[in-house]
């Protein structure tokens, strides 16, 4: 009644919070590219004769992406470290735009490929497995210049051919795939998720202005036909992959905030706006409730029988989800949300957030709850695909790093899911988020550290990119040697 054996403990990162070198090798701009935290406005501007966005970079203004943590010339001696803790598993993402530069090409950009051969085989030869993501936050920027993003079908064929060039070079290398990152978060982050812009703006100066639910439905659709095709196609190549979808899944560990009806039927449909991406992908079925919703607030997308067809007969093999944190609902409260998931009114019965300015509040046991949820919903794998905590911090006198909160932080999340397993939950791994320091994606800054490892790099873009250990290093290494036996 403990972990299993081939429990995955491992980490995650995504591309273009770790890679840099974003024009390099032939690489094109992606939409993470334009914007200093996903929650930001994109920098573009309009173009009058071309009628179409363009990028917009501002002179001195610190895009902190756009190096990263350098990952694409250190990632030899990064892995080297993330093995010496004993690492199962690094879960990366390909950046589309390394593949195909702006998305529309029709061959890939083999210098793009060869760069992931080289990260793909080094993460084996170090017995690290590669858990990889198709996109995570990384459209090309000219999807989203061109067509508006997601909300446009054409998307669905440069996706099949990047899919496809994908599949054919890294099967063999790869088990687990995940489709579209957190993809439920399109509500709140239509750019980042589904590549949304206005294509037909009324004022000329802000891209994301006017974005409606209809076209955060219709791109919603359109990214799930997307990931039934991958799921089609990686099955099709190789017949012993894994292909999952991933939700963020803060947004459902929301609480009613009393035991009045009205909140506890609230949060009922607040969390049905996220597991509703969940149902599509595991059921191959749109859940009935949506019907009313795109009724009443007259956002149905278009959908094909062909497409439903596709969905129906190519459901996901797992589901892998982030959880950074709980939430609370209150009727007509107003909640908001951000990349820790939904923000509503404090609860009272949390012992603590993470230090401020981000004061994420701590629930270990919210990832029980939803580790039981989803089991009892669908009956799959699941793969905690992230959960991290972000500190603000650096090296003491004596150049130690002592996270004691990132320790405390994952032992009591470790000690919940223990109990979820205990419970009866499949669950493959737990990839912690950010095992070394990478750009935040929310307010894309350094400051926000998640990892074992820092990384001397600072807000203002300074700083060596030199390495080194933290503490939390060494108590994450002993929970791999025991596999989680030294949690008690
Ligand atoms: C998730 C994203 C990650 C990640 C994480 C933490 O939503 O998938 O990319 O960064 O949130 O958020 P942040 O970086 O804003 O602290």
């Amino acid at each position: 009644m403990a972990f299993p054996k081939d429990f995955i403990w491992g980490g995650a990162v995504a591309a273009n919070q770790i890679e840099g070198a974003w024009n390099e090798d032939g690489k094109g701009p992606d939409l993470s590219d334009a914007v200093v935290g996903i929650h930001g406005v994109p920098d573009l501007k309009w173009n009058h004769k071309t009628l179409r966005w363009e990028l917009d970079l501002k002179p001195g203004k610190v895009y902190l992406c756009h190096e990263a943590i350098d990952f694409y010339h250190r990632f030899r001696e990064d892995i080297r470290l993330l093995a010496g803790m004993g690492l199962k598993a690094l879960r990366i993402s390909i950046a589309w735009s390394r593949i195909y530069p702006t998305g529309a090409e029709e061959a890939p950009n083999e210098k793009g490929l060869k760069f992931y051969d080289d990260l793909l085989d080094t993460l084996l030869e170090n017995k690290i497995e590669p858990i990889v993501t198709l996109s995570h936050y990384e459209t090309p920027l000219h999807l989203a210049t061109e067509y508006g993003g997601w909300k446009n079908r054409k998307l669905l064929e440069y996706w099949e051919r990047y899919i496809k060039t994908i599949f054919d070079r890294y099967q063999g290398k790869v088990r687990y795939w995940i489709t579209f990152n957190e993809v439920n978060n399109i509500y709140k982050m239509p750019y980042a998720v589904a590549a949304l812009v206005n294509t037909a703006p009324s004022d000329f100066t802000n891209p994301l202005e006017g974005i409606c639910l209809k076209d955060i439905y219709q791109a919603s659709h359109h990214m799930l036909v997307g990931t039934a095709l991958a799921v089609k196609y990686g099955h099709e190549k190789m017949p012993e992959a894994k292909i999952g979808g991933m939700l963020s899944l803060s947004a459902c560990a929301t609480y009613p905030c009393t035991c009045r009806p009205e909140d506890v039927f609230g949060t009922l449909q607040f969390r049905r706006r996220s597991l509703f991406f969940g149902d599509v992908m595991c059921y191959g079925e749109y859940p009935a409730y949506m019907d009313r919703i795109w009724k009443e607030e007259n956002c149905e997308p278009e959908r094909s029988p062909e497409d439903l067809q596709l969905i129906k007969e190519n459901t996901v093999d797992f589901l892998s989800f982030s959880y950074y944190r709980s939430a609370v609902y209150q009727t007509g409260y107003g909640m908001k949300e951000d990349t820790g998931g939904a923000i509503g009114p404090v609860n009272p019965y949390l012992k603590g957030c993470t230090p401020k300015p981000w004061s994420w509040p701590v629930d270990p046991i919210g990832l029980r709850y939803v580790c039981n949820e989803l089991t009892d919903r669908y009956h799959l794998p699941l793969l905690v695909a992230e959960n991290g905590i972000g500190l603000d911090e650096e090296p003491d006198e004596q150049g130690q790093i002592q996270d004691n909160a990132r320790k405390e932080y994952v032992r009591e999340h470790l000690t919940q899911l223990k109990e979820a397993v205990k419970d009866g939950c499949k669950i493959l791994g737990y990839l912690y988020w950010g095992p070394i320091d990478i750009v935040s994606a929310g307010t894309g800054e350094m400051k926000k550290r998640y990892g074992f490892i820092y990384v001397d790099r600072h807000n203002d873009g300074t700083g060596t990119l030199e390495r080194k250990i933290k503490e939390s290093y060494w108590y994450y290494k002993r929970i791999i040697e025991t596999n989680g036996g030294v949690l008690g």
